[in-house]
């Protein structure tokens, strides 16, 4: 990986693809290099750059759960190429992340091109810069500015870099060329070493303003240890890095820091589909029409405009679609006065959408949405129609969150090209679509629904088809056990309030109040024929029976005096406690750890039964599923994940303990967890 370059300059390159992550191998290489430079006295200048189109991702975030992370270490590397008697210049294209920014602040002096984007995101993964990043960005750019960057893992690009001194110089055109000019000029910078900078003069009043931001609680402690880190910084560098390396040691074996590992990766396992023949290629998708210009369809058109698409929405009353538009494009408006976006590209995303009164103007698309309402009557008119009228290559999505995808699929000629994109609501904002595979959906149109989920920035995640796919149909249960609660001796802020202190967004009450209480209702008149033998429990028909249908009407478990703060509603609670006494159930007092328990153990254990079914294709989708649209805590992993850390013979055990008590017939565990737990295995077995 070392090319002497006429004489003088040797030019490193970090070349492990795609995105040169500092795993062991290359940083023994780099060690070997940057030591053989500095002895090799045709050597008088010495440029480091990434093969590709990246300098560096960092470190190889897979070494974190090793227990022995592999030599030699990011910082003795790193302190190498600081110690070189010879000028290192660190040639900067596209992503400099976390290691990898560690590895240029290194350097004597760096050079970037516009494409350049800069990160030190470890907070991001419960982590801290622990390869000289907290000592050396803050004697760069003033420890204010770097607290911010690292505690929010925040991206900065190169004009930034420069204005703040975290490069010092961009150029236009070959970063590496001009790098290798430099090096090999007569005016080639000094040695700069930024461990020998002076303490940043704002230190004290910076550490102070940080640690006064940070929240009360907070289930990664990442934050608050990267404060310390700084706060170490003295002009000793090899004291603060002491600090800064015993406090990554302390955070890499955190839950936290694990479960966001296991997000990081989940996120991108999720988009491999099991079984999917390597020839099988997505196809391409520019022009998307939309059926249903109502809340639903006007979101999924504004994630489809923020991504580049052309938009067509069908809607056939005339007030309704001139609502869509003008939503739609107020929130494009809004990107660009806040300046996330040019004019210029606004007005694009807006001529880019357009809008009609019938199915005909779909004729051209390449996918069609179908986000109308939730009866399947209607869909079978749509779906009728537009087998009649689109291309014969066009795929036909159905938005769809309670009906058969199989059954809307036999709507048309062809259900091969038939496919479910639930989107969650407010679709531009919620990161998770399921993406729904019917029996017949053919192997490219789930290719091409996978490609479609990441091009529109969202985290696609693959369900068979079954009675509210993977997501709702494990929070139904989750449910189920917020009301037992409620009849058993809890009140619903109490529920909510141990159910959001342990790491949900939202605690489950209120979530129901937010969607609409008549939403739950319909589809518990529906359970209660279907499932006569798996009851309800009564108190939320009797919220609806009120009128109480949420916040949308201002009342529902809890009252909306603002229209959105939920406060405590004594009636529901009276509600509440004469309901109990009806059923004929003494009141207890339950404990925040009983609610989170059955709460969470219900969500396991319908979550394992999802996988062993085959609907999800493994428990990491499920997790994927529960943290980017139901609010479960990043930092907690996912339902599944939480499994693994209770440990699955615990929680068979308490699954058992619950389904011999009341309403045990809800607690039949899932054959998988029983035999997993029997084999002593962990859902994150790769074979599971
Ligand atoms: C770090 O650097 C810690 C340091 O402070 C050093 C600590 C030293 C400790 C010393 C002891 C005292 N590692 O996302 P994509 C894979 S922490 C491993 O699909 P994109 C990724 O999994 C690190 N793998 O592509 C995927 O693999 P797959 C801080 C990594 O173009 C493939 O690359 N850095 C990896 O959408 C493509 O990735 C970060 O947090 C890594 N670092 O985005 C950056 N980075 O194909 C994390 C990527 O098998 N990375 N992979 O699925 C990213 O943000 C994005 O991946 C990019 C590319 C923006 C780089």
């Amino acid at each position: 990986m070392t090319e002497p370059q006429s004489g003088k300059v040797s030019e490193i390159i970090l070349d492990t693809p795609p995105v040169n992550a500092l795993g062991a191998g290359l940083r023994r290489h780099l060690l070997a290099a940057i030591e053989a430079a500095d002895a090799d006295p045709a050597v008088e200048a010495i440029v480091l750059r990434g093969a590709g189109s990246v300098f560096s991702a960092g470190a190889d975030i897979a070494e974190f759960a090793a227990d022995d992370m592999g030599e030699p270490w990011h910082p003795l590397v790193l302190d190498r190429i600081e110690a070189c008697s010879k000028p290192v210049i660190a040639a900067i294209t596209g992503v400099c992340l976390g290691g990898g920014l560690e590895t240029a602040l290194a350097c004597h002096y760096r050079i970037a091109d516009a494409s350049a984007r800069f990160a030190l995101p470890e907070v991001t993964l419960g982590i801290l810069p622990g390869a000289g990043g907290t000592q050396r960005l803050p004697r760069l750019m003033g420890a204010r500015e770097a607290l911010a960057m690292m505690t929010g893992g925040r991206m900065i690009d190169a004009g930034q870099a420069l204005a703040l001194g975290v490069v010092d110089e961009v150029v236009d055109g070959d970063v590496a060329a001009a790098a290798r000019e430099l090096a090999a000029s007569a005016g080639r910078p000094p040695i700069r070493r930024t461990g020998a900078l002076p303490v940043p003069a704002d230190l004290a009043e910076a550490v102070a303003e940080a640690r006064a931001r940070l929240p009360v609680a907070a289930l990664s402690t990442a934050p608050a240890r990267i404060i310390d880190s700084v706060a170490a910084i003295t002009p000793d560098f090899a004291a603060g890095c002491a600090v800064e390396t015993a406090l990554f040691s302390e955070l890499r074996t955190t839950e936290a820091a694990r479960a966001l590992q296991h997000a990081f990766f989940g996120e991108r396992k999720v988009s491999r589909i099991p079984g999917l023949a390597r020839d099988v290629k997505a196809r391409p998708v520019a022009k998307v029409g939309i059926v249903g210009g109502g809340l639903m369809g006007t979101g999924i058109a504004i994630a489809l405009l923020n991504a580049g698409l052309s938009v067509i929405v069908v809607e056939t009353r005339d007030d309704a679609r001139e609502k869509s538009r003008e939503t739609a494009a107020k929130a494009v408006e809004r990107d660009a006065a806040k300046g996330r976006i040019t004019q210029t590209v606004a007005e694009s995303r807006i001529a880019a959408l357009s809008m009609a009164a019938g199915l005909e103007a779909l004729g051209d698309v390449d996918l069609v949405i179908e986000a109308v309402f939730e009866d399947l009557a209607a869909k079978e008119q749509v779906f009728t129609a537009l087998d009649r009228i689109v291309r014969p290559d066009t795929i036909l999505a159905s938005n769809t969150s309670t009906l058969d995808l199989d059954a809307i699929a036999a709507f048309v000629a062809d259900p091969s090209r038939v496919v479910g994109l639930h989107f969650f609501s407010p679709a531009n904002i919620m990161r998770l679509l399921e993406v729904v595979r019917g029996a017949a959906t053919g192997p490219d149109v789930l290719a091409t629904a996978m490609a479609f989920a990441k091009r529109v920035g969202k985290v696609g995640v693959v369900s068979g088809v079954c009675d509210g796919f993977i997501g709702n149909r494990m929070f139904e249960e989750y449910l189920r056990q917020a009301y037992f609660l409620l009849e058993e001796g809890a009140l619903p802020q109490g529920v909510d309030r141990a159910m959001e202190r342990w790491g949900m967004a939202m605690g489950p009450l209120r979530v129901l109040d937010l969607a609409g209480q008549d939403i739950g209702w319909a589809i518990r008149k529906r359970r209660a024929v279907e499932q006569p033998d798996r009851p309800y429990s009564g108190i939320p028909d009797r919220v609806c029976e009120l009128g109480r249908f949420g916040q949308k009407v201002g009342r529902g478990i809890y009252q909306y005096p603002d229209g959105r703060t939920a406060v405590a509603d004594p009636l529901i609670d009276d509600l509440i406690v004469a309901y109990s006494q009806e059923i004929g159930v003494e009141r207890r007092l339950i404990e925040d750890a009983e609610i989170v328990d059955r709460c969470l153990l219900a969500l396991i254990n319908e979550g394992a039964r999802i996988v062993g079914e085959g609907i999800a294709y493994r428990p990491v989708d499920v997790d994927m599923i529960y943290l980017n649209g139901y609010g479960f805590a990043r930092e907690r992993g996912g339902p599944m994940f939480q499994a693994d850390e209770i440990g699955l013979a615990t929680v068979l055990e308490k699954i058992r303990a619950l389904a011999a008590g009341r309403n045990g017939w809800a607690w039949e565990p899932a054959p998988l967890l029983v035999e997993l737990a029997a084999q002593g295995k962990r859902f994150a077995d790769p074979n599971v």
